[in-house]
């Protein structure tokens, strides 16, 4: 696909760095936003430094643009308080914007961690049951809801992508079955992207790995095929971590050591 304009959010954030190169091959003009500085516009991009919590730098951060990758905001387990306008007031902000200034596609980076308490021993689709580890869980499950209500009631379509751990490689017995190479990253935002109908599709974002806990089949029409295997890396990794105890819940879940953080009330 070549789109006139398309919008990263979280552009100054792990996956925002790597993205920004590699999406300028699809579109016209970058537009890159984030809370947090980031290396000045280059040709074909457009920077604006903008806080996902104010609404009206929403509205003009979304004008002009044909589709978003929402990847702003709180990206791990932090208190209720910090991860709120963040990622839920924040969220709303985005699809409100969205449906205003007349987008027709979010690409929203949702994570595992919306069905984080499932144990590893278990298989599930998009379609199980969302079991959130953590507040921030729960704020992207409030993400995901927030993309249904939009498609139903506004017609504006998302590919929801669950994430696994999209990092350069995989560093611990967990990301074996977690992990989502850049490259395969690359190839599931250009899927999603270019999926002639996606109505609110949901993903999870993972590499091909030998080991998985997500089947994906229900989310064919997306066509992601992903290229990438944490195979060459299983000796490396089994051998630095030879034995974790199983009853430990961070050891059994999906989620890791999401599932065991907090409470963070004071004493
Ligand atoms: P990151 O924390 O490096 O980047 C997030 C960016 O969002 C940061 O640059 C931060 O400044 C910005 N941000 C935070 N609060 C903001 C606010 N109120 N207004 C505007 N910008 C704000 O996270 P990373 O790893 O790059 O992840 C990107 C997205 O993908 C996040 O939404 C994360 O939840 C999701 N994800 C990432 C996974 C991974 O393996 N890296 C796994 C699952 C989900
Ligand atoms: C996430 O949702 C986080 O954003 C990321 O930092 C990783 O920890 C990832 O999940 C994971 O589960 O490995």
């Amino acid at each position: 696909p070549r789109f006139k304009r398309l919008l990263l959010t979280g552009a100054a954030g792990n996956l925002g760095r790597v993205l920004r190169p590699r999406l300028k091959a699809y579109c016209e003009v970058l537009r890159l936003s984030d809370l947090s500085p980031m290396d000045p516009a280059g040709e074909g991009e457009e920077v604006v430094q903008a806080p996902l919590e104010d609404l009206a730098a929403m509205q003009s951060l979304l004008q002009d643009v044909d589709a978003v990758l929402h990847f702003g905001g709180v990206s791990v387990e932090k208190p209720f308080d910090v991860v709120l306008p963040a990622n839920i007031v924040g969220a709303y902000n985005v699809y409100e914007a969205a449906r205003q200034r007349g987008v027709r596609r979010i690409v929203f980076a949702s994570s595992n961690h919306v069905t984080g308490f499932y144990s590893q021993g278990e298989t599930i689709t998009p379609q199980a049951t969302p079991r959130p580890d953590s507040y921030y869980g729960l704020s992207k499950a409030f993400g995901e809801n927030l993309a249904q209500f939009y498609f139903d009631r506004y017609g504006l379509e998302t590919v929801t992508l669950r994430i696994g751990s999209s990092w350069p490689v995989p560093t611990d017995r967990r990301m074996l079955s977690s992990w989502l190479s850049y490259d395969d990253l690359e190839r599931l935002i250009v899927a999603a992207l270019s999926a002639p109908v996606v109505g609110h599709s949901v993903i999870y974002g993972v590499s091909d790995n030998r080991s998985t806990w997500w089947d994906n089949r229900t989310a064919s029409h997306i066509g992601y095929r992903p290229q990438d295997s944490s195979e060459p890396w299983r000796a490396e990794v089994e051998a630095a971590q030879p034995y974790e105890d199983p009853s430990r819940p961070d050891v059994r879940c999906q989620g890791g050591g999401f599932v065991v953080l907090g409470p963070f009330e004071k004493a």
